[in-house]
């Protein structure tokens, strides 16, 4: 900020000003998080935060977003608009304030300004959108008129101005982020889709409309759930076999605290549980997930008891037992909410426990007597899950007490390496005994281990924990990993912090990367969540062109590759294009030379960017139903191939 406005002294508050927005362009981090993606994004949930509450305050039903040619976004509401009125200790129209001072109070009105439940986890409002900013402007519609008020860097460079007549109302802000800020300035569509999508199930009547008008990108979508989160959990069911067709859904607002929580099952083994506070996604869930959780299990068990559908001789039915194939979202609105860190985004406000928990009890317990058909199949169900964990327990004391007489003995396949320190060890899993002995041949054994699989392992998404842990393939990953599966899971124990999936580039290579996924996303997710798992890259041809081998590897565009390697390269000198079908094709230099030296490899690493889109995808790739399997690849053949989930 090195300018003031000639029309005002310099006085206390311009020093406020001048301070409070320069420190958020030396620290965007502080304020933002990061300056990648992430933060770039950041911008826009920032704005439609506001307009958000301006929703919730029931002012306003229409929000837009819209991608400009160049990168710069535009977001409309037609709430009130924000106040223009001269703000009365700092002299200046209110707009100006929430624009460009650093924590304007609750936002738009001060501390004390009413309900504001919306907000970033960062809530830093929009000042700091504003600084972060090559230019921002504000569009005022009050009904009477349009104001304009103008910012660049954070800098006012248009006072705010009457532009003449209007008959409508709302806001609309206008922003281009600023190169010398963001790492990259490129908007994701898909991105904003997601997010934006999860905000219109959270509001239910809220039309979101988000628009990219770029010019490779023209599209278009609209969000409007006049169910809310009666829709989320029927999209998160969507491709999945609901066991009732009713859809349990309660809403109260008590002690200031708003809750929503809508739930189904189906039938898978699979829990779907999303919480929210304040609109974000509480990813470690928290006190409102705990006063859910103990108000689901007893409501079923005094249910069961009650009705006699729970016999004397069975025990009480585990919190898991009846959380298989639970498809829930709980969203809690509050004043104050609290999390345990930054990162750590779990929910710690005591007080919210007891609401939900209360809610629920009486609210889940009179749906379970008004649809008795509905309590019938939630305990039998349970009940089932109850007898195949008590068969599980079995399997895998069964699976722990050979380990122990067999003195954790490690699989007969694994070709293990010599280094012991986890942290420098790497695991490839490989498909096929052929690409196995390459890949032994080829490794580094100080630091490689290989672990070959016999073909395709089971699909978990189909099989219960009895069977996946009968079952010889999985018994050979487990015992290698050395974390042990689901309740005696411990990352501590993990023998390997690089796990290769090392598939052939085909088709159904990318099937056992499925299959190996799916494994790891249900039973050992904190190995997908900590980073610990990659997708090893291995070359689709190679190119002999003059005196020179070239290697040419997927991405770019899929089915593509050798024509864009030849448009880079040219085609002068090629003698041999050999296309490598599988990597048994490769004997063990090439394969290490391409594929395994750490020095040039190419890996990609599996990240969780969202548990529910993860789940539906996994849904879609694996579940029992063909049509949105087909759908699926046929729409994401070039993502399965990278899957990145
Ligand atoms: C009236 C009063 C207040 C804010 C707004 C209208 C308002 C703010 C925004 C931000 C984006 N769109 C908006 N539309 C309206 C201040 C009262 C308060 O802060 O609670």
């Amino acid at each position: 900020m090195n300018e003031i406005d000639e029309n005002q002294n310099y006085n206390e508050h311009n020093i406020e000003v001048l301070e409070g927005l320069e420190a958020v362009r030396l620290r965007p981090g502080m304020y933002i998080g990061t300056t990648d993606s992430k933060g770039l994004h950041h911008l826009v949930y920032e704005i439609v935060d506001n307009a958000v509450d301006e929703a919730l305050a029931g002012f306003c039903n229409e929000i837009g977003v819209t991608i400009l040619p160049g990168d710069g976004v535009r977001i409309s509401d037609n709430g009130r608009g924000i106040p223009i009125g001269i703000h009365p200790t700092k002299g200046i129209p209110a707009v100006e304030v929430a624009f460009t001072l650093l924590h304007a109070g609750g936002k738009f009105g001060g501390e004390n300004s009413g309900y504001k439940v919306s907000g970033g986890l960062h809530g830093v409002g929009a000042s700091v959108v504003n600084a972060l900013s090559d230019s921002l402007v504000v569009e005022i519609h009050d009904g009477t008129n349009k104001h304009e008020i103008g910012f660049e860097r954070g800098d006012r460079v248009k006072e705010l101005t009457n532009m003449g007549a209007t008959s409508q109302r709302g806001t609309t802000i206008t922003f281009q982020p600023d190169p010398t800020i963001f790492e990259n300035t490129e908007y994701d569509f898909r991105v904003l889709k997601k997010r934006l999508q999860e905000i219109a199930f959270l509001t239910k009547g809220l039309k979101i409309v988000l628009r990219d008008e770029r010019p490779s990108e023209h599209e278009e979508v609209i969000f409007e759930y006049e169910g809310g989160l009666k829709q989320f959990v029927e999209h998160i069911n969507q491709d999945k076999d609901p066991v009732f067709d009713q859809v349990f859904y309660v809403e109260q607002v008590k002690n200031d605290i708003s809750l929503e929580i809508a739930l189904q099952y189906n039938d898978g083994y699979a829990e779907n549980t999303y919480t929210y506070a304040n609109n974000i996604h509480t990813i470690e869930g928290g006190s409102h997930l705990v006063g859910f959780r103990a108000a689901l299990t007893k409501t079923i068990n005094d249910y069961g008891r009650k009705f006699n559908i729970l016999k004397e001789a069975d025990s009480n039915l585990s919190g898991e037992d009846v959380r298989e194939g639970l498809a829930c979202v709980i969203s809690v609105k509050i004043t104050n909410p609290q999390f345990e860190s930054q990162t750590k985004i779990k929910l710690t406000n005591p007080e919210v426990r007891t609401v939900v928990e209360s809610a629920m009890n009486e609210y889940f317990a009179y749906f379970l007597e008004e649809n008795p058909a509905v309590g019938k199949i939630i305990i039998e169900k349970s009940l089932m899950a109850q007898r195949a964990r008590d068969a599980a327990k079995k399997a895998r004391e069964l699976v722990r007490r050979k380990s122990v007489l067999e003195g954790g003995r490690l699989p007969g396949k694994l070709a293990d390496c010599s280094e012991k320190d986890p942290a420098k060890s790497e695991i490839y899993i490989v498909e096929g005994d052929s690409a196995g002995g390459s890949a032994k041949g080829g490794r580094d054994p100080k630091t490689q281990a290989i672990l070959p699989l016999r073909g395709k392992i089971l699909n978990v998404e189909k099989s219960r924990l009895d069977k996946i842990l009968m079952n010889e393939e999985i018994k050979n990953l487990i015992t290698a990993f050395g974390t042990g599966i689901h309740d005696d899971f411990n990352i501590e124990k993990l023998r390997y912090h690089k796990i290769m999936l090392m598939t052939d580039a085909d088709v159904d290579g990318s099937h056992i990367c499925t299959l190996l996924l799916t494994f790891l996303y249900r039973f050992m997710p904190e190995l997908i969540k900590g980073g610990y798992v990659y997708i090893a890259q291995p070359p689709l041809f190679k190119v002999e062109k003059g005196k020179e081998v070239h290697y040419v590897y997927p991405g770019g565009t899929i089915g593509k590759e050798l024509d864009e390697f030849f448009d880079i390269h040219g085609r002068e000198g090629v003698k041999a294009i050999q296309r490598y079908k599988g990597l048994g094709e490769m004997n063990a230099d090439q394969l290490w030379d391409t594929t395994m030296n750490p020095e040039t490899r190419l890996l990609k690493r599996v990240e969780l960017v969202d548990a529910y889109e993860a789940d539906l995808i996994f849904t879609q790739l694996m579940g029992d139903k063909v049509e949105p399997r087909k759908k699926f690849i046929q729409d994401n053949y070039a993502n399965v191939v990278n899957l990145d989930v």
